[in-house]
């Protein structure tokens, strides 16, 4: 063998042992990878989702509120009052059509009857024409003066008395919790007594108080379920008892259940009677009496609802709960069905009872305090 033969063969077997090398790394590696895959679990499906299209979204539309008219009692007033006013304190006007006036004798005589008409009392309307006779000498008159002359002459007979009125009536004072206030509300069938205290008790919630109210209408089931609806709106406890029960039997328990649980309030409504039963009269100053076993003060309102058509024939009425009962407030209601809302000069007047409140409609909001300027202005039309 020559050199040159030997010389090839080892090249050609170092370049096998290089293949045979290279190719046991190769699946050396494969064999790693597939072992690594398996290892990693099946590869996550990865989903494409297709774009949609998006609405154009639009600003929120503002949820339509409905306009809440709030209606002033002032305003109220006025329209309770247009009766009276339009039916009688309006026809001041025809006096003054000229602007300027001079009252003579026969426009006198006119405004005295107007004055009449609207029920302004006997005694009230005589003292009135005494001013009229001395307003009249000072010559041209406008109607608007005029008007603001009777304002004053009115006003000055209802303020002293009016003034008594006692406040925690209207407005309850939660620092005042030492005592329950009893109010006995009183007056002839049908003048508004168990509306008057329904809406009264409305006020009273709403301004935080406890009320109680004793249903001492035991003559008929259905007044008791009346009061019931107010009292359950109101959010007042009501006392009830069987029919034909004894009325000063509810006042009682009544005030009891009150006091127990440290009522502001306890409000009685009773039975409408006419003044002229003296039994059923006296049966009203049981039920008075009977609170004092409980309570040596109570009641501390006793409240007498006049209907105000009524008129003139209301100072009867008054006169003879006055007598019975020593009442300190009244309550005039359905000024809004009458053309006789000026009677309440006479009353407040004659009997020196102050009117607490007024009412001039069927809803809790057509009940308010009685304030002279806005009642007086309501009726002359200032
Ligand atoms: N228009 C108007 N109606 C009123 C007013 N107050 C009460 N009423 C209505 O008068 C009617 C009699 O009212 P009540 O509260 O039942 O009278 P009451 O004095 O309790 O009657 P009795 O218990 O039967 O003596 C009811 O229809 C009331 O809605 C008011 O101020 N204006
Ligand atoms: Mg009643």
């Amino acid at each position: 063998m020559n050199i040159e033969f030997i010389f090839i063969a080892i090249v050609v077997i170092g370049i096998a042992l290089f293949l045979l090398r290279h190719k046991a790394k190769a699946l050396k590696f494969k064999k790693r990878a597939k072992l690594e895959v398996k290892k990693a679990g099946p590869a996550p499906i990865i989903q494409i989702r297709p774009e949609i299209p998006q609405e154009p979204v639009s600003p929120p539309i503002p949820l339509a509120v409905p306009p809440v008219t709030v209606i002033s009692f002032t305003d109220r007033l006025k329209k309770g009052l247009s009766r009276s006013r339009q039916e009688v304190w309006g026809k001041l006007s025809t006096l003054f059509s000229g602007g300027l006036s001079i009252l003579d004798e026969d426009k006198i005589e006119s405004l005295e009857e107007l004055l009449y008409g609207a029920d302004i009392g006997t005694a009230t309307v005589a003292e009135l024409m005494v001013e009229v006779h001395k307003k009249a000498k000072e010559g041209n008159l406008s109607e608007e003066s005029f008007k603001n002359f009777l304002f004053d002459f009115l006003k000055a007979k209802m303020e002293p008395i009016q003034s008594k009125v006692d406040h925690g009536l209207y407005q309850f004072n939660p620092s005042d919790k030492k005592l329950t206030k009893v109010i006995m509300v009183v007056g002839v069938n049908g003048a508004g007594k168990t509306t008057t205290i329904g809406k009264l008790a409305t006020k009273l919630r709403a301004q935080g108080a406890n009320v109680v109210v004793g249903a001492c209408d035991t003559f008929r089931a259905a007044a008791v379920d009346q009061l019931q609806v107010w009292c359950d709106r109101a959010g007042a406890t009501m006392i009830r008892a069987k029919e034909g029960s004894n009325p000063s039997g509810v006042g009682y328990d009544a005030l009891q259940a009150a006091i127990n649980q440290n009522a502001d309030y306890c409000i009685l409504d009773t039975a409408g009677r006419l003044h002229t039963k003296e039994n059923l009269m006296d049966e009203l100053v049981k039920s008075k009496n009977v609170l004092k076993k409980l309570d040596p003060s109570a009641p501390h309102q006793i409240l007498l609802v006049i209907d105000a058509i009524t008129g003139q024939n209301a100072l009867r009425q008054a006169e003879e709960f006055h007598k019975a009962l020593d009442l300190t407030g009244l309550i005039f209601t359905k000024c809004d069905g009458s053309s006789k809302a000026g009677s309440a000069v006479s009353i407040v007047e004659q009997l020196k009872i102050p009117i607490a409140y007024i009412g001039v409609g069927e809803t809790a909001e057509d009940l308010d305090v009685f304030r002279i300027d806005d009642y007086l202005k309501a009726l002359l039309g200032i």
